[in-house]
C-alpha cells in the first residue's frame, strides 16, 4: 500500500528531526550560550538601555570600571559614573555606537534605566533582554571586521522603531586608536571642571 509507506516514512522523518533538535541541537546550543569565556580573555562592556538608545560603558585603559551611582546620573553623565572614584576617571561612555576588536570574546552586561528593552545583534546571532534592576550577561566573538546593526527587539515605547545603533568591529590597531581617542575625551568630561587647556579644540 503506497499510502502506508509514505505515512511510515513521514513519521520516521519527524522522529529523526525531533531527536536531532531536542536531543542534540537545543542542549548543545544552551551549553554554548552559557559557557562564558574567562573574564581575563574577554572584553567586558556594560550596555545600559534607555528610551530610545543604548549607552555603553567601557573600563578605559586601566581595565577597571568606575563605580556607578543613580544619584550621579545627569545629562552629561548618563551612566552615573562616580566622579570621585579614581577607577572611573578614564572610563569611556558612548551613546549608540560600540567599538570592539575582532577575534576577541565580548561579554556585554545588559541593564536598563527605564523599561524593558532587548539588546539584539542579528549579525552575532545573539541578544538578551535589558531589564531595569537586573544585570544580564551575553557574549559573542566577532570574527569579521565591519559595521553591524544593533536593534532593540522589545517594543519599548513610541520611539522603539528608531532604537538602533551600530557595532563596529575594528582591527586590533584601529580599536586601540579608538580607545585612546575616547579615553582622552573621557578624561576631560568625567572629571570635575578642569582648567587645563585641551589640545583638541574641535569636536
Ligand atoms: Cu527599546
Amino acid at each position: 500500500m503506497r499510502s502506508g509507506i509514505s505515512t511510515h516514512l513521514e513519521f520516521s522523518v519527524v522522529l529523526i528531526e525531533a531527536v536531532l533538535l531536542l536531543g542534540f541541537a537545543i542542549p548543545l546550543w544552551a551549553k554554548r550560550v552559557n559557557q562564558f569565556p574567562p573574564g581575563k580573555e574577554a572584553l567586558v562592556v556594560h550596555v545600559v538601555a534607555q528610551q530610545f538608545s543604548f549607552n555603553y560603558h567601557l573600563p578605559g585603559p586601566d581595565g577597571q570600571f568606575g563605580r556607578r551611582e543613580v544619584s550621579f546620573v545627569s545629562n552629561s553623565n548618563p551612566l552615573g559614573i562616580d566622579p570621585n572614584d579614581p577607577a572611573g576617571k578614564d572610563d569611556i561612555a558612548t551613546l549608540g555606537e560600540l567599538h570592539v576588536p575582532v577575534n576577541r570574546p565580548v561579554i556585554a552586561e545588559l541593564s536598563s534605566k527605564d523599561v524593558i528593552h532587548d539588546y539584539f545583534l542579528p549579525a552575532m546571532r545573539i541578544g538578551g533582554d535589558a531589564i531595569p534592576g537586573s544585570l544580564i550577561p551575553i557574549w559573542f566573538t566577532p570574527i569579521k571586521t565591519g559595521t553591524y546593526e544593533v536593534i532593540c527587539a522589545q517594543l519599548c515605547g513610541l520611539g522603539h522603531y528608531g532604537m538602533k545603533g551600530t557595532l563596529v568591529v575594528d582591527t586590533p590597531q584601529d580599536y586601540q586608536t579608538w580607545l585612546k581617542e575616547r579615553a582622552e575625551l573621557a578624561g576631560g568630561a568625567q572629571s570635575a571642571p578642569s582648567p587645563a587647556p585641551s589640545p583638541s579644540p574641535g569636536k
